[in-house]
C-alpha cells in the first residue's frame, strides 16, 4: 500500500491481540504508554521495551498517540515549566528507540466526547453518538456545572429538562460515564475531578489558552526537532467549545494559526479527518489541502451530522468526501517523494469503527470505538479506495 496502514493498539491490555494486527492488513502500529500517569517521563527502557514487543508481533510502531499533555501546561500553572522539561526528555528518548511522529491534543479537561457508546443502528451495528440535549442534561443536572443554561438555546434547556427527568439512576450514571470516564490512561475519572479541573480554568479566554500552546510549542518544537521526531496536534473532538472551555484546534483558521505558532516542519499536524467533520462549516478536504506539507498522521474516519447531534459514520460514509481526501493524500506523498523527502509516507489509521458481527457479542470494548472488526473494515475500505486512486490515476507511483 502507498500511505502506510497503521491500527491503534491500546497495549498488552487490549482485547485485540497484537499479533491478529498483521490480519487487518496494517504494517504499522499506533500506541502510547498508557500505564505511564500524564506527565511522568517515558524512559528509554519503556520505549525499547514497547518497540521490540511490536517488532516481535512483525509490525512496526509508527506513531506515538498520545504523548499526553499535562493539564499544568493547558493552565499555564507554575508546575508547567517543569511538566515541559519531561516532555521534552521524553522526547529526547523517544528519538533515540521510538517512532518519530508524536501526537498530542490541547483539549483542556476532557478529550473527545461524546454521549452514547453504543448507538444502534439499523442494520444492527452500534456506533458512537453525541446527543447534545443529552450533552446539555449531563451538564445542568449532573455535573451542575455553574453557568451552563447559557450556553443553550430555551428549547434545548427545555428538552434536556424533560430528557433528565426520565432517566433512570442506571440510565444517568452511564451518562456521566459515556462522558467523563473513557479515557485509556485516565480511567476512574470522578464528577469532583471534572470540577476541580474546570475550577482551574475559570475565567479562562481562548487567547490565554494559546498563549499557553505557544508556551509549550516554542520549547518542545525544537527539541522534537532534534531528536529526529514530529510533534503532531490531534483536533478538537468536538469541534467547538464544551463545558463552557475555549477549544483552539477546530476549523482551518486554528490550522493556519497553529503552523504559524512555531513555523517549523516539526510542529505539525494530525488530521482527524472524523474530528474536523463534526462541524457544518468545515470542508474537511480544502482543510487538507491547505496544511498538507504539515500532515505527519491522519485518522480516516467520517461523521453525519443531524441538527445540533452528530454520529460516526461508516469510514466511506458521511460528510468526509474520503474519495478526494484520499486522493489529496496520496498526491501529497507524490509531491514529498519527488521533493526527496525522507519522510514522504504518511501514516494513516481508520480511526474509531462501528461495533459490528462478533464484535456485538463480546463484553463491551474497554476502548470504546476501537473493536477490532468495524475497524478492520474500514482498513480494508479504505485500502482498497487508495488502490482503485493509484492504479487509475498514479499507476507508475506504485512501481
Ligand atoms: C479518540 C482519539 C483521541 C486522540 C487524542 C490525541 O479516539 O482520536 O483520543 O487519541 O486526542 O491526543
Amino acid at each position: 500500500m502507498f500511505l502506510e496502514p497503521t491500527f491503534r493498539w491500546y497495549g498488552p491490555e487490549d482485547p485485540v491481540p497484537l499479533n491478529f494486527i498483521p490480519q487487518t492488513g496494517a504494517t504499522g502500529i499506533v500506541t502510547s504508554l498508557h500505564y505511564v500517569p500524564y506527565g511522568k517521563l517515558w524512559t528509554e527502557e519503556a520505549i525499547l521495551e514497547r518497540r521490540k514487543m511490536i517488532e516481535a508481533a512483525g509490525l512496526t510502531w509508527s506513531v506515538v498517540e498520545s504523548l499526553p499533555v499535562h493539564e499544568d501546561i493547558k493552565t499555564g500553572a507554575p508546575a508547567a515549566k517543569q511538566y515541559i522539561e519531561v516532555y521534552k526528555q521524553s522526547l529526547r528518548n523517544l528519538g533515540k528507540v521510538g517512532p518519530r511522529v508524536i501526537t498530542y491534543n490541547f483539549m483542556p479537561v476532557l478529550d473527545w466526547v461524546r454521549t452514547d457508546l453504543h448507538h444502534r443502528m439499523p442494520d444492527g451495528s452500534t456506533t458512537l453518538f453525541f446527543d447534545e440535549v443529552q450533552f446539555a442534561a449531563f451538564e445542568l443536572f449532573i455535573l451542575k456545572r455553574e453557568g451552563a443554561e447559557a450556553d443553550y438555546s430555551a428549547d434545548t434547556l427545555h428538552k434536556a429538562d424533560e430528557y433528565f427527568r426520565g432517566l433512570s439512576d442506571h440510565e444517568s450514571f452511564r451518562l456521566r460515564r459515556s462522558i467523563i470516564d473513557n479515557f485509556p490512561g485516565f480511567k476512574g475519572v470522578t464528577l469532583e475531578d471534572v470540577r476541580d479541573m474546570l475550577a482551574r480554568y475559570r475565567g479562562f479566554t481562548r487567547e490565554r489558552l494559546e498563549e499557553n500552546l505557544y508556551n509549550f510549542l516554542s520549547e518542545v518544537v525544537p527539541a522534537a526537532r532534534d531528536a529526529g521526531c514530529i510533534m503532531v496536534i490531534h483536533p478538537d473532538d468536538p469541534p467547538r467549545s464544551i463545558l463552557g472551555l475555549p477549544r483552539i484546534f477546530s476549523t482551518i483558521d486554528d490550522i493556519q494559526k497553529l503552523l504559524g505558532m512555531v513555523d517549523d516542519p516539526a510542529n505539525g499536524v494530525c488530521f482527524c479527518a472524523g474530528s474536523f467533520s463534526a462541524r457544518r462549516d468545515n470542508d474537511v478536504v480544502r482543510m487538507f489541502k491547505s496544511c498538507a506539507d504539515r500532515v505527519g498522521f491522519m485518522h480516516l474516519r467520517s461523521t453525519q451530522i443531524e441538527g445540533g447531534n452528530f454520529y460516526e459514520a461508516s469510514h466511506l460514509g458521511g460528510r468526509v468526501d474520503m474519495y478526494e481526501l484520499v486522493k489529496a493524500a496520496c498526491e501529497e506523498q507524490i509531491r514529498r517523494r519527488k521533493a526527496g523527502r525522507s519522510d514522504w509516507r504518511i501514516p494513516i489509521r481508520p480511526d474509531h469503527g462501528p461495533d459490528i458481527m462478533d464484535d456485538l457479542l463480546k463484553p463491551p470494548c474497554p476502548n470504546p470505538g476501537y473493536g477490532g472488526l468495524g475497524r478492520m473494515r474500514g482498513l480494508a475500505e479504505l485500502r482498497g479506495l487508495e488502490l482503485g486512486i493509484m492504479r487509475s490515476h498514479y499507476p507508475a507511483e506504485l512501481n
